[in-house]
């Protein structure tokens, strides 16, 4: 599909078409594909940071001197508060922030503005649901704008950015990435390089990938170029395919720059893509690469939200005690307590909705692993403790919920 809409971009820079169009074309991607959706995990919450109680005698080393059990009300759920409600502008707009002070802000454009074209400056709309007044975001426009915003922190979970709504967090930062959602256009573009100090956004998106079941992938993705990434897919001889338009693709794993809205996870890449037949796009890589030499400090990791070796406490909930965390870098470990009155058990766990997280992890007393997750286990009353990671593969960072279900 073609449009006479281009933004206004520093002279040099390639545009970056992401659907059908050739690569040089300026013209806006194909739609989304649709795919199915799950539920919204909300219960991100702050890591609470306790003192380290000893954990319970191991039944094994009774001769040894025992330590003493720890305290249940050090190592049982806590009362974990809900995020707070937004604060909103004048208009309505949530203002939001990921990860404030981050090197580099990601600042997703929602109330529109004057932006360049192909036939020069013109007002663009934000974000509006047909029937809602444009001049302002109602109810249904925030939930979409705060959804859309969370998605995107998925996608970005690993990185060190602050995904923001607000054009003052922008102006403050480093560096940022800004891309502009508006329902003047649809699919997107963007810039081959955008991520800097730059005085105008260098892609937009459709606002219907907001509402739609693309689930705002493709407002990663046009960043994603602005982190200088190309398409993810495969080569076939002379053909490129990005993943998303490749007959053999499993629909399972659906990489962010590969269109791949189908998928059932969404995330990032390490293989071939399309600048170039014979190398290979580390797009975790890259990204961080790119954070560190605009944002001008840091490693381009976000720090981690749980420590290793001092576990945090669950949140206690109606379903049972339960926690969401985030494994931001490969080797990344977050440990929990479980302490638990005795029976069988099982530590679920489970990806918000977009996360491409799949997690594993070891229920240990002591140095004493006593079983996995997923999957019943007949444990004495003792505390425990939880220890998560991804199970190693290079598309398994993000996000992650446990959830402790008795049997
Ligand atoms: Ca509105
Ligand atoms: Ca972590
Ligand atoms: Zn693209």
């Amino acid at each position: 599909m073609m449009r006479p809409f281009v933004l206004a971009l520093s002279c040099s820079v390639a545009l970056v078409a992401c659907g059908d169009a050739t690569p040089s074309d300026a013209g806006l991607d194909a739609n989304a594909q649709p795919s199915s959706d799950a539920s919204a995990s909300a219960d991100a919450a702050p890591s609470a940071q306790d003192a380290s109680p000893s954990v319970a005698t191991d039944a094994t080393s009774r001769a040894d001197a025992e330590p003493a059990p720890a305290p249940s009300g050090e190592v049982g759920p806590i009362e974990c508060p809900a995020r707070p409600a937004p604060t909103l502008d004048a208009t309505g707009l949530p203002l939001l922030e990921s990860n404030p002070g981050a090197p580099v802000a990601l600042y997703l454009d929602f109330n529109g503005g004057t932006y360049g074209s192909s036939s020069g400056p013109r007002n663009y709309s934000g974000y509006n649901r047909p029937g809602s007044s444009s001049a302002t975001f109602d109810a249904t426009e925030q939930a979409d704008i705060v959804r859309s915003w969370e998605h995107v922190t998925r996608y970005y979970a690993m990185f060190d950015v602050n995904v923001t709504t607000s054009d003052d967090v922008r102006r403050a930062s480093n560096a940022w990435g800004w891309i502009l959602v508006t329902e003047d256009a649809s699919g997107g573009s963007a810039s081959l390089d955008g991520i800097g100090r730059n005085a105008n956004a260098k892609a937009y998106c459709g606002a219907a990938s907001v509402r739609d079941a693309d689930r705002s992938r493709r407002i990663a993705h046009e960043l994603g170029h602005n982190f200088t990434l190309e398409h993810s897919g495969v080569w076939e001889g002379s053909t490129f395919y990005k993943w998303e338009d490749w007959p053999a693709w499993d629909r399972v794993y659906g990489p962010i720059m590969g269109g791949g809205g189908e998928g059932r996870r969404n995330g990032w890449a390490r293989g071939r893509h399309e600048g170039d037949p014979n190398t290979e796009q580390d797009e975790i890589r890259i990204i961080r690469d790119r954070i560190v030499a605009a944002g001008g400090r840091g490693d381009g990791w976000h720090a981690d939200d749980f420590a290793t070796a001092t576990p945090a406490r669950l949140c206690a909930s109606a379903t049972g005690p339960t926690r969401s965390g985030v494994i931001e870098r490969f080797g990344d470990e977050d440990s929990f307590w479980l302490d638990w009155s005795g029976g069988t058990v099982t530590i679920a766990t489970s990806a918000p909705e977009v996360s491409s997280a799949i997690v594993e992890g070891d229920v240990m007393q002591g140095a004493n692993r006593l079983g996995g997750f997923d999957q019943p286990l007949s444990l004495p009353r003792g505390v425990y403790v939880l220890r998560v990671r991804s199970r190693g593969d290079y598309t398994e960072l993000g996000a992650y919920s446990l959830r402790v279900v008795p049997q």
